[in-house]
């Protein structure tokens, strides 16, 4: 099939065209997810986000099955900092700072074993990294001439944390003209409540900012996209 449907999406149907859509991953790195990392030295419990990785590797293993492109992206900075700036360095209370020696290496740096994304979800060859400074993952980075050289349209996104770097992310996609949904059970927060209202927030108005839906109903739509051999192979 040409192109299928998540008939279960709030607000509406959303259209999964073949060949136009990727799944995008954003910062399942084990900083924000194991502890010892940045997001607990924020104060956060990162138990909060582990329920994601069960289904987000079910929804990874789906799209590589249809040859939907698995995009993944990583925050953090170069070693000298030089793509930090003080306001986000010097933000909030944290108990570590980023560059600071953590359990995992310097925490939110390039190259450390923390920076990188966990084992569970961890990229096949081929598959694109996007590597960002900030929260969204457009800003600073070439996502942008990724998705147009390879034709995209279409954004499945999840990753962490809703609120942040999701919410951004699908925000600066909008304002660039992508149809984006938010696969629900495959975003998490520290909070119970940022999870539940950041979801609302993008679908309400009619879907202000995209779609949202579980991921079974995503996975439906994707095994009913016939993956050409070419598709298979078309990684970007
Ligand atoms: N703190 C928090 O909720 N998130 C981040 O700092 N980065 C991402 O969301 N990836």
């Amino acid at each position: 099939m040409s192109e299928s449907y998540v008939s279960g999406a709030s607000p509406t149907p959303f259209t999964v065209p073949a060949g136009k859509t990727a799944l995008l991953v954003i910062d399942m790195q084990r900083d924000f997810l194991l502890p010892g990392g940045f997001g607990e030295s924020l104060g956060n419990d990162v138990n909060m986000l582990r329920s994601v990785i069960e289904p987000l590797a079910a929804l990874i293993a789906a799209a590589r099955e249809s040859g939907v492109p698995v995009i993944h992206t990583r925050e953090g900075h170069l070693p000298d900092l030089s793509d930090c700036p003080p306001a986000k360095l010097n933000r909030g209370m944290p108990s570590q700072r980023i560059g600071d020696p953590g359990e995992f290496g310097r925490i939110l740096i390039r190259g450390e074993y923390g920076h990188d994304i966990v084992d569970e979800l961890a990229p096949i060859d081929g598959e694109t990294v996007i590597d960002k400074p900030g929260k969204g993952a457009f800003y600073a980075t070439e996502l942008t001439e990724v998705l147009e050289d390879a034709g995209i349209t279409t954004l499945l996104v999840t990753g962490v944390t809703t609120e942040v770097c999701v919410h951004t992310t699908v925000r600066e996609a909008n304002d660039r003209g992508y149809e984006c949904l938010v696969v629900s059970d495959c975003v998490g927060s520290y909070f119970p409540e940022f999870q539940r209202v950041g979801l609302d927030m993008i679908a309400a108005q009619g879907g202000i900012f995209g779609w949202t839906s579980p991921s079974d109903d995503v996975i439906d739509a994707l095994r009913e996209l016939t993956p050409s051999p070419a598709l298979h192979t078309n990684r970007i």
